[in-house]
């Protein structure tokens, strides 16, 4: 019922609508209508009351929960459905632990992770209510070998949405970082569950600082947020809505292996290309010319007048004076 008021008050967002108006449209009581209303309020929604007119929703824009990530699902269709979870170890590991087996394909969002991960057992810091730590599970019919692919069109889509929402001017460190100013603002991790010519799910990990104004000092140098870059606090729910839009496009054209714009989103933000960068696979580091992302997403790279392609999972790049 909650959720039946408050989209009736958004789609009225102009006018005051009576208790009685609403209790006649959505066939329950004025008291039920009193007592979600109350409910609303205290989940933060700035609701008018003025007596003889009823009520009028003022502000619902920033409230990140179940309800609006859902409507944000219902709109942007291609999910089956939208989770807000107040505080989980890692997005990722909830959806391995609760989804693996069916066929559902869901957005899940937390508040905040415990145990928020990056590759390898990275660590990943993800403090309360200060950023998007969102996975997605999704079972798309291609070859585990393909898999990958769908890093990059993630990082198109969260760098386009990030442009879209904010003033912020995005990079894309390949092939799983998002930058702004030279420093990382989202990082993605995508896991997977395959047999051999099968993948039964992608989990998408993401994780978008948006409203820190510090960082562990471990990450001090390299870390940044929207509001630390712009000054400005953005709506996670916004960022997220605007993600959901660019990605059902972009993922469209991952599944018809139609890489073309996805790979130039890639090309065209990409940090790590036309300059020399240092590949890092386990302890071994080798300084490269970076060329160019092929059709792949692969890395081309020129090493002692060698070029070769480097695949995503192989290796890290880092800048030759430091992260980017
Ligand atoms: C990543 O790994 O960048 C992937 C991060 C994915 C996080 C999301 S949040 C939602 C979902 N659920 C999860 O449990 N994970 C995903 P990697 O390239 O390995 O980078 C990790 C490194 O980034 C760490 O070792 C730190 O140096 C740095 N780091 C940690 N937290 C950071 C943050 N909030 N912002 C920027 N850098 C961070």
């Amino acid at each position: 019922m909650k959720k039946k008021i408050l989209i009736y008050l958004k789609d009225n967002k102009d006018t005051y609508i009576s208790g009685e108006k609403l209790s006649v449209e959505l066939g329950v009581s004025r008291t039920a209508i009193w007592k979600n209303i109350k409910k609303l309020k205290e989940e933060g929604y700035i609701i008018d009351s003025v007596s003889n007119r009823g009520y009028k929703l003022i502000e619902s824009e920033s409230m990140l929960n179940e309800m609006e990530l859902d409507g944000l699902v219902k709109k942007n269709v291609f999910l089956d459905k939208g989770v807000f979870l107040e505080q989980v170890d890692s997005t990722n590991q909830y959806l391995k632990d609760n989804y693996s087996n069916s066929k559902e394909e869901v957005i899940l969002v937390s508040d905040e992770q415990t145990k928020g991960k990056g590759r390898l057992g990275n660590p990943w810091s993800s403090d309360k209510g200060t950023g998007i730590w969102m996975s997605l599970i999704l079972r798309p019919n291609i070859n585990p070998s393909e898999a990958s692919k769908i890093t990059l069109t993630a990082a198109a889509a969260v760098a386009e949405a990030i442009e879209e929402v904010t003033e912020a001017k995005t990079g894309i460190k390949w092939p799983n970082d998002i930058v702004i100013d030279g420093k990382k603002v989202c990082g993605i991790l995508t896991e997977m569950g395959a047999e051999l010519g099968h993948v039964n799910y992608i989990i998408l990990g993401i994780g978008i600082n948006v409203s820190q104004m510090n960082f562990p000092e471990d990450i001090k140098n390299k870390a940044t947020s929207i509001k630390l870059a712009t000054e400005i606090e953005y709506s996670r729910l916004d960022i997220i809505d605007s993600f959901l839009k660019k990605f059902k496009v972009l993922y469209k054209d991952f599944l018809g292996n139609n890489m073309d714009s996805i790979i130039e989103i890639n090309r065209k933000k990409s940090v790590s290309i036309n300059r020399k960068v240092f590949l890092i696979r386990g302890d071994s580091k080798v300084e490269v010319d970076s060329l160019d992302i092929d059709i792949n997403g692969e890395l081309i790279v020129k090493e002692n007048n060698k070029v070769y392609n480097v695949n995503y999972g192989e290796v890290s790049v880092r800048g030759i004076n430091g992260y980017v």
